[in-house]
């Protein structure tokens, strides 16, 4: 009778045992593969890349002619894409509305890209100055158009040259207000062109693979740091993606500054071998070599296998033996 009790409380040990060290294993697996993100900014992406100019007619002087009454528009056809800035060549004489300058693909319809800049903003003395609208895609040898516009009191003066043909692959257009109608001006004005400049990016290097630092060894179910960074050769912001070692990728996250430590959380649910795997890409999805780094985990049963339970098995080698092997 008295070893019937036993046995049944050794059942009810056992049982015990495998619904507080087993099951809430299992269940770890589902988090498995969560990761704790630290310090993950959201903010713009911050363009640093050296821009290259696309196409250009830099042959100031000659001619100019002074938005008011109707827009002026230039034709022109891209090598590079995508179709970052123009820089246009001129000033304004007096204080007025916006200059708002769109590219198109039909001087008749919507504007692909479009800004509007305050009269403030544009020089007063001749000079080069920037139109930078949201980077738009363009198709290398299709004619887009550069159309400016100073609705109402406008007095942007914008230079060109003529005579020559200072750009060969486009010409220059002037429209009354409101209407469809668009003078070729290159026509009337022997060969004029506005001065111009379109700008895409410059050729482009990945960053370097990232270096990983942290525990090479730990214990199933503790969370352990890890950190890393990776270099740019332009200086560009980069993104990451991990694998924790089981195969899985997690989504790209950054921007991060050029070589801006980054600290990652994780911990293991099972033990093995695994091998941590760290790209990186820059703002411009030039990607990166892998960086691998291997951490092995052990079961964490130290604290177990100290206990006066565990000790009271071990008068029973059969169950201890069981016991050692489940846990
Ligand atoms: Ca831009
Ligand atoms: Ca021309
Ligand atoms: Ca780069």
């Amino acid at each position: 009778m008295k070893s019937l009790v036993k046995k049944y409380f050794i059942f009810l040990i056992i049982s015990f045992l495998f619904i507080v060290l087993i099951v809430p294993n299992i269940y770890a697996y589902d988090n498995l593969f969560s990761i704790e993100i630290h310090g993950i900014k959201d903010r713009n992406f911050d363009l640093n890349l050296g821009f290259q100019i696309d196409q250009y007619q830099d042959n100031e002087g000659g001619f100019n002619m002074i938005l008011g009454f109707f827009k002026i528009a230039l034709s022109f056809k891209p090598v590079l894409s995508p179709l970052v800035k123009v820089d246009l060549f001129g000033y304004s004489i007096m204080d007025g509305n916006n200059l708002e300058v769109s590219i198109k693909d039909n001087v008749n319809e919507q504007a692909l890209a479009y800004v509007s800049i305050p009269s403030e903003d544009i020089p007063t003395q001749l000079s080069w100055f920037e139109c930078d609208f949201p980077d738009i895609e363009v198709q290398p040898e299709k004619t887009y158009y550069i159309i400016i516009d100073q609705i109402g009191e406008g007095k942007f003066t914008w230079y060109g040259n003529y005579q020559n043909d200072y750009y060969s692959r486009g010409y220059s257009y002037s429209n009354q207000e409101n209407t469809l109608n668009w003078v070729n001006l290159s026509e009337i004005f022997q060969d004029l062109d506005f001065c111009f400049k379109t700008y895409s990016y410059g050729n482009n290097l990945p960053p370097n693979s990232p270096v990983i630092n942290g525990s090479i060894s730990g214990k199933i179910g503790e969370t352990y740091d890890y950190d890393f960074f990776s270099i740019d050769p332009e200086g560009n912001d980069v993104l990451f993606r991990i694998d924790w070692g089981n195969e899985i990728n997690s989504q790209w996250f950054g921007p991060y500054n050029n070589g801006e430590v980054v600290i990652l959380s994780h911990k293991w649910e099972e033990k093995g071998d695994f091998e941590i795997k760290i790209q990186s890409k820059d703002i411009f999805g030039d990607k990166s070599e892998w960086s691998l780094f291997e951490i092995a985990i052990v079961k964490n049963n130290v604290i177990i296998e100290n206990s006066l339970l565990f000790k009271f098995f071990q008068n029973y080698p059969t169950i201890y033996y069981f016991l050692k092997n489940i846990i």
